[in-house]
């Protein structure tokens, strides 16, 4: 039984413990009241978080759908703290297409990537970025492709916020998941975690052994430096905020959001041109 009296469905040892600690302990510090926020997700074992949080919003959405309602949810109310929870599959795999569009679009809201390399939920398949030649119940001759590279695709695509972080860090993770919902535009965090039961090749201590903090000195608005850091991976793998471009939100740019009240507009006070347009069509 959780805090929240749901019945928690992770294994012991699941890295998303480390994640929901993280989420309570930002939420009871934050300055922004708890039913401000919206936790969307999607489905799989991490997009179970917003299940277990108190008093905060929540939208269980569709596998890979998580990106399009947690939009739609902050150009309907631009008050909202709009923060998403979902796997590397959820994300990276099924919805990767949504996530392309979101960081063009630059929506004011935050995605956190729980990235274990594995589907967990359907028991173990690979994910695209689980490392190439790992045998799975599903790729049992070993994967036979280049994993995804979620960051370097978020700085290529100029993603205006793109940090990594790890569970085994817990201040590092609170730090960067604080920064990145405080960051005025679409901000993507990477968090790696380890998947206990389905994932014996980046267990907690592969992880652990090779996780490097950016130096004090990196400078995150250099964007072929970041780019660079981005491809970054193997013995030494970068933690921190690895780009940073502030720029204009959609919320900024599109005239109807100024009053970020879109959900309150009078949208159809005119049927007539619509009417004239179905006699049209008739
Ligand atoms: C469109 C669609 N495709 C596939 C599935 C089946 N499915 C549900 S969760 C999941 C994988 C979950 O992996 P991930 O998003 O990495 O989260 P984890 O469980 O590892 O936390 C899959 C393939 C689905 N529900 N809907």
């Amino acid at each position: 039984m959780w805090k929240n009296g749901m019945d928690i469905a992770w294994c012991p040892g699941c890295g998303n413990f480390a994640l929901l600690d993280a989420v309570n302990h930002l939420l009871e510090t934050s300055e922004i009241p708890r039913n401000h926020f919206l936790y969307v997700s999607g489905i799989g074992q991490a997009a179970k978080l917003p299940h277990y949080l108190k008093g905060v919003n929540v939208l269980n959405g569709l596998h890979g759908r998580a990106l399009p309602v947690a939009q739609a949810a902050k150009i309907a109310n631009g008050d909202l703290t709009v923060v998403v929870h979902s796997g590397d599959g959820c994300n990276y795999g099924e919805g990767g297409n949504h996530l392309l569009a979101a960081m063009r679009r630059n929506v004011d809201i935050t995605l956190i990537v729980h990235d274990n390399q594995i589907y967990g939920l359907t028991k173990g398949q690979a994910s695209p970025t689980t490392s190439m030649s790992t045998t799975t119940v599903a790729q049992t001759l070993g994967v036979m492709l280049e994993p995804f590279s979620p960051l370097a695709t978020a700085v290529a695509l100029d993603c205006s916020f793109v940090a990594r972080t790890f569970v085994g860090d817990p201040e590092h993770m609170a730090t960067t998941m604080r920064a990145a919902i405080r960051h005025h535009g679409f901000a993507l965090v990477d968090v790696l975690q380890q998947c206990v039961t389905f994932n014996k090749v980046n267990t907690f201590g592969w992880y652990k052994q090779r996780v490097q903090k950016l130096p004090d000195d990196y400078d995150p608005t250099d964007r072929q430096a970041a780019f660079s850091k981005a491809l970054e991976w193997g013995d030494h793998i970068p933690i921190g905020v690895l780009y940073v471009h502030e720029r204009p939100s959609y919320g900024d740019l599109h005239p109807a959001l100024h009053d970020k009240r879109a959900l309150w507009q009078n949208w159809t006070t005119d049927m007539a041109p619509y009417d004239a347009l179905l006699d049209e069509l008739a």
